[in-house]
């Protein structure tokens, strides 16, 4: 024990020591560290009282400060209001935070900060006057688990920028766990740099940039990640984007391999709630640099997705110089499902992607497949496709509430019936599935 951590322990004599907790699976072995302790964090608490349950801070800040690897802090329900940041704009174009985590957890032993069981801690940025970027959660730190937070209405406070942002992340190792990230001018959630991130059974929704210097909507995606090489292991799972101005998922200018993977995205690319169009409106943006070729780009995967009502493409390779994997997604209905869009080393337009196993339905089915690897995709087989083959086609209802786990609801939207003509058409491509083979599209039903 450092001599820095027993001063903070002694000051909280008090504090609940969480022992149900504070042992994950192995981390025995590697622990050299007290019994994790539990800290609690609450709208009216003050940041001068002890930290504990019965006399909880104000700030995560504070609880920042004192919290060790392998600790805890409990948010308990209400709202975290913010006015202003951590430090004053230094120009008009600078970059503040609300919210700074740059104290990191240590592998086995990650500082959590946790909703309380069964309360809602929403952090709501939408009262900030700074002139110059903001972001509300700025993650540089590692080791670091978020979980249950909501985290609402970063601004731009003037016009001279792209965008603020939701929750910005440098950090590696980062699990980020039932966030419900929403209403900022700017992404929802976006991994700028660090590997093996994990963003988990999250929500990003009705982000706008009304702001942006480069146009009103232009880069409110839901979720990104645009990491330079070296930072692979970052993972979007089980997360929904939808009503976000620009894209749901957008891997531009990532020199790091992402794999997305059981998520939904729909209705972006519009005015959160209208018809009227923003900006890009990509259900899943897999890559590109800009447009260009270039030599450093990397495979993405992205798998049992759904992509639906998008504004431009469902699922959109951008540019991209290298075939991403697509395994077993659903496009309905967006412009259109598939656009495989690539580039190659002259600079020519050229279709790039491996294809398995997806299922396209409704309106344009794909673009730019020559050049790709399309095979067992419900358009290659020449599926008999109809709204009887799904248990519904509702567009409506994929924001229902999740599971009490945080997994994704389960709905009969797009889900094929069980004597569906799509069942068992697919390729084993490694992924887990049910019957003789893998069924189309984001569901496995028999
Ligand atoms: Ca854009
Ligand atoms: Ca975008
Ligand atoms: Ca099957």
């Amino acid at each position: 024990m450092s001599s820095a951590k027993y001063v903070g322990r002694a000051l909280l004599i008090s504090a609940v020591t969480l022992s149900p907790f504070a042992t994950p699976a192995g981390s025995a072995a590697v622990s050299n560290t007290a019994a994790a302790t539990a800290y609690y964090v609450a709208p009216g608490g003050n940041d001068s009282a002890a930290g504990t349950q019965a006399a909880p801070w104000a700030t995560i800040a504070r609880a920042q400060a004192v919290a060790q690897p392998g600790d805890t802090v409990y948010f308990r329900g209400g709202t975290y209001r913010y006015t202003r940041a951590n430090s004053g704009c230094t120009s008009q174009t600078a970059r503040v935070d609300a919210i700074t985590l740059n104290k990191s957890g240590s592998s086995g032993s990650p500082i959590r900060y946790w909703a309380y069981p069964g309360e809602k801690p929403v952090f709501d940025f939408s009262g900030m006057t700074d002139d110059c970027r903001i972001k509300g959660f700025d993650v540089t730190g590692s080791w670091l688990h978020l979980k249950g937070l909501e985290v609402t209405g970063v601004r731009q406070n003037n016009n001279l920028n792209h965008e603020s942002w939701g929750i910005w992340i440098s950090g590696s190792n980062n699990t980020f766990e039932q966030i419900d990230t929403h209403h900022h001018m700017g992404p929802g959630l976006f991994i700028q740099n660090g590997g093996g991130n994990l963003v988990l059974n999250s929500d990003a929704h009705d982000n706008y940039d009304t702001n942006s210097s480069n146009g009103a909507g232009e880069n409110a995606d839901g979720f990104g990640a645009h990491i330079s090489a070296g930072n692979p292991g970052n993972v979007f799972r089980s997360c929904r984007a939808w009503w976000n101005a620009d894209d749901g998922f957008d891997l531009i200018s990532a020199y790091s391999s992402v794999t997305i993977e059981n998520s939904w995205a729909w209705r972006n690319g519009y005015q959160p709630g209208t018809t009227t169009a923003a900006g890009n409106g990509t259900g899943f943006k897999t890559g590109g640099y800009g447009g260009d070729y270039d030599a450093g780009a990397v495979k993405h995967t992205v798998r049992t997705s759904v992509a639906f009502l998008n504004r431009a493409s469902g699922f959109y390779a951008n540019h991209h110089p290298v075939a991403n994997d697509y395994f077993n997604n659903t496009g309905y209905g967006n412009h259109p499902d598939f656009n495989m869009l690539g580039v190659d080393s002259g600079g020519a337009a050229v279709g790039r992607g491996n294809l398995r196993n997806n299922l396209a339905y409704t309106g344009t089915l794909t673009s730019n497949m020559t050049g790709t690897s399309a095979a067992n995709n419900s358009w290659n087989l020449g599926v008999a496709l109809s709204d009887a083959q799904f248990q519904s086609v509702s567009t409506s209802g994929w924001d229902a509430s999740r599971q009490s786990d945080g997994s994704l609801p389960v709905l009969p939207n797009l889900r094929p019936t069980a004597n569906s003509t799509l069942i068992d058409k697919g390729v084993n491509v490694g992924l887990p599935y049910k019957g003789q083979a893998p069924d189309l599209g984001a569901f496995e039903i028999s």
